[in-house]
């Protein structure tokens, strides 16, 4: 191992670390456990890749770092270096054999011992997120998203950044989130969906990473106030071309985290079986027609024409082994922009993506409605004023073309590549209607 500075070992994560066994190395982070066995103390130290436990040997460590060691206390911020020995017992298979150990900063008695409830560890969630198994969220999530971004960049898409203060919306009035903007009534962006709209006449496939807002009505396990959306847009596009890249894109998320993640799933207890399944973008796809009648076959009382909430999603799901889509849903289920079907004008060619396992919707994309005058009796038929959508009604005046796009609750689709129970362990800092703290 070579030196850093000041002769001492170099320093290295606890992750290469493990690996350098019969090494010397440095390591630094948090205490993450401790265990004072009067010869010798075990310190457990958490940094961004793993932990590594350090033993300090009151026969052998100088008596600084004995000392150090000593006054450590959970999460306290340490650095210690030695030698790298393999040992069973220890987490990894191998520890560091203290020759030195310095306490950067002494933390107070932490609030959080294990055993907490939801509501008190929401409280604190500005140090509950150091939790080993949210940190490994962070982690997983991080590399979906880089696989999405890779995938994207690699089939000539371009990343747009539209606005999230907007005057009209996209996905029905009643989940918008008002704003006073200088007297006047804006609202938090839904979607993008019609900005990237706009952008598709100059750089034909468009995408956008940015927070949408939804004043949901019911708290689930799947909603949040804010979430991060993922969206397509692209010009000469039908409904199925659309459908293709919405499978290509879960696929290469889902390949990016089996290829990148392995140890993050194995630390949550991820089965990864599903994940291989869904390795391949040759997803299943059903009618909303058949949906009903999987539904029925299941006992699920459901008349055409009903939506299909979070309850029967979970049913369908059991049908499929891998994600899957629903397309043509009746006209008035879905938002006025979804361009109906031709041959069937009661239905849209809309389309949902639902993952597996009970997960159920993680996109809703569609065909949009690319006639000026069909556009127009829409907006009017759902009671909308064409005033405020007059910019996105001029599109259709000026070269409109055949496009299709959709919208992928990153969330959603983390939740479900780590297999949690709850959509707000899939980010940091989660917003809830009673709790805009931390
Ligand atoms: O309402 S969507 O189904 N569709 C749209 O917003 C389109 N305008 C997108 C587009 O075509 N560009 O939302 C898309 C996805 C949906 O499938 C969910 O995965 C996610 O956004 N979504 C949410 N995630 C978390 N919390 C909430 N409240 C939420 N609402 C939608």
């Amino acid at each position: 191992m070579s030196s850093g500075a000041g002769g001492l070992p170099a320093l290295v994560k606890t992750r290469r670390a493990l690996g350098l066994v019969g090494e010397e190395a440095r390591v630094r982070g948090w205490v993450y456990r401790k265990r004072d066995l009067g010869g010798k103390i075990f310190v457990v130290v958490r940094d961004s890749e793993g932990v590594m436990q350090v033993v300090v040997d009151r026969a052998t460590a100088p008596p600084e770092a004995v000392r150090a060691a000593e006054a450590a206390t959970i999460e306290s911020a340490v650095e210690a270096w030695g030698r790298v020995e393999a040992d069973p017992r220890a987490p990894g298979g191998a520890e560091l054999r203290a020759e030195g150990f310095v306490l950067h900063s002494r933390a107070e008695d932490f609030p959080i011992k294990g055993g907490e409830g939801v509501d008190y560890l929401l409280d604190v969630r500005h140090l509950w997120i150091r939790s080993r198994r949210l940190t490994a969220v962070w982690r997983l999530r991080h590399v979906a998203l880089h696989a999405m971004r890779r995938y994207l960049d690699e089939n000539g898409w371009w990343e747009v950044s539209p606005p999230i203060l907007t005057q009209s919306a996209v996905e029905g009035g009643a989940t918008l989130f008002e704003v006073n903007f200088f007297g006047r009534k804006a609202y938090l962006s839904q979607s993008a969906q019609f900005y990237l709209e706009a952008l598709i006449y100059s750089l034909e496939r468009v995408w956008s990473l940015t927070t949408s807002f939804r004043a949901e009505r019911s708290r689930t396990r799947r909603h949040l106030y804010e979430y991060w959306h993922l969206e397509t847009e692209e010009a000469w596009a039908r409904m199925r071309d659309s459908m293709r890249v919405a499978a290509e894109l879960v696929a290469a998320a889902v390949r990016g985290v089996l290829e990148g993640a392995s140890e993050e799933l194995s630390l949550l207890g991820r089965s990864t079986e599903p994940l291989e399944r869904a390795a391949r973008p040759d997803y299943p796809s059903i009618t909303y027609d058949e949906a009903v009648e999987l539904l029925r076959r299941k006992g699920v009382s459901v008349e055409w024409g009903d939506d299909l909430g979070a309850d029967e999603e979970r049913v369908l799901t059991g049908y499929f082994d891998t994600p899957f889509f629903v397309t043509h849903f009746p006209k008035h289920l879905k938002s006025f922009y979804m361009k109906p079907d031709p041959g069937r004008p009661e239905v849209v060619l809309g389309f949902d993506l639902l993952a597996p396992e009970g997960y159920g919707e993680v996109i809703g994309g569609s065909e949009r409605e690319d006639r000026y005058e069909a556009l127009l009796a829409r907006i009017r038929e759902e009671g909308l004023n064409p005033d405020e959508y007059r910019w996105y009604l001029d599109l259709r005046r000026y070269g409109s073309v055949p496009h299709s796009g959709f919208g992928l609750g990153v969330d959603r689709l983390v939740m479900w590549i780590a297999g949690l129970d709850h959509i707000r362990d899939s980010l940091p800092f989660p917003r809830f209607r009673d709790r805009i703290y931390p």
